[in-house]
């Protein structure tokens, strides 16, 4: 029987399973695993290493050292400032609201956003990124999209018996950005599934279009590109789950661009396909999308001017 490599970390303990994301976050072409856990676990993060073979990089990647007195549940590896690199976001929280009075742990905990260096190693930025990430609460279930479509991810989190949170992206970097709503044209319509590759002058980057991440969440449906300095994406390629591959060549940047199976892509807002006001109708209560959205933001780009 082949051994994945991820039933026990590398010191070969078992550690408890919360919320997973499954992304490419270091650009080599093979999704990774990480996974939110108890305090005193750390967050695994497993480096596919092809051949259905993962390394538990947790340790050497400096998540084990941010993450050991921490639990979290929902969690995401996205790119949160568009430098190219996913970083990643954790939601966190004990599990019981005794937690103080059993264990002598704090039942709330304040939010984890660890930023991806490159190079195989993340900085936890949590203390930096804003008043909101401070604040400890239940924190739950987390959902990532980018709700103004400002190329900027935002993060919407749950709280047990709490308002959700909605945290807005307002890192003031200049990096470039490119986010792909696919549309199918058989009975798969959102194009879920379909593995996108694309190659800038800074090199390649991949990701997938789902909906699933972490715990008892949904995410956008579209698939998020942060580009750094690159004004242009040389090559968009698609292999969709019908086994049609399509490649789009010269897509210029910073747009949202509508890309159908097969077909010639149009940009967001030329079509009905523009999920411009999709996010706010599935939240439900623009109310409180208004309310909670004054008082939350997050900078990935310390000491930056907060809006
Ligand atoms: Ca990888
Ligand atoms: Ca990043
Ligand atoms: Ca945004």
């Amino acid at each position: 029987m082949k051994m994945a490599g991820v039933a026990y970390n590398e010191n070969g303990k078992t550690v408890a399973g919360m919320g997973t994301d499954f992304r490419d976050f270091d650009n080599d072409g093979r999704p990774d695993i990480f996974h939110a856990a108890m305090f005193g676990d750390t967050f695994p993060l497993y480096r596919n290493l092809g051949n259905g073979q993962f390394e538990d990089v947790t340790d050497v990647t400096g998540m084990a050292a941010m993450t050991t007195r921490f639990t979290a549940w929902g969690t995401g590896i996205f790119d949160f400032d568009n430098d190219g690199n996913k970083d990643i976001f954790a939601a966190c929280s004990a599990i019981l609201d005794n937690s103080m009075e059993v264990n002598h742990k704090p039942y709330p905990l304040p939010n984890g956003l660890y930023r991806n260096l490159g190079n195989m190693v993340f900085k936890d930025v949590s203390a930096q990124v804003g008043a909101s990430f401070s604040v400890p609460a239940a924190h739950r279930g987390a959902a990532f999209g980018d709700l103004n479509n400002d190329g900027k991810i935002d993060i919407v989190v749950s709280v047990l018996n709490g308002e959700p949170q909605l945290l807005m992206n307002r890192s003031p970097n200049q990096n470039h950005w490119i986010i792909l709503k696919l549309v199918g044209v058989a009975d798969n319509r959102d194009g879920l599934g379909t593995q996108v590759k694309i190659t800038t002058a800074s090199g390649v980057q991949y990701n997938e279009a789902t909906t699933a991440v972490g715990y008892n969440s949904s995410s956008d449906k579209r698939v998020y590109f942060g580009l750094g300095n690159a004004t242009v994406v040389e090559r968009i390629e698609l292999a969709w789950p019908t086994g049609v591959k399509q490649v789009l060549k010269s897509v210029a940047a910073d747009q949202i661009l509508t890309i159908v199976e097969s077909g010639r892509p149009k940009k967001a807002g030329s079509s009905k396909l523009s999920s411009r006001v999709q996010w706010p109708a599935a939240i439900g209560r623009t109310d409180r999308f208004e309310r909670v959205r004054a008082g939350k933001y997050y900078s990935l780009a310390p000491g930056g001017k907060l809006l």
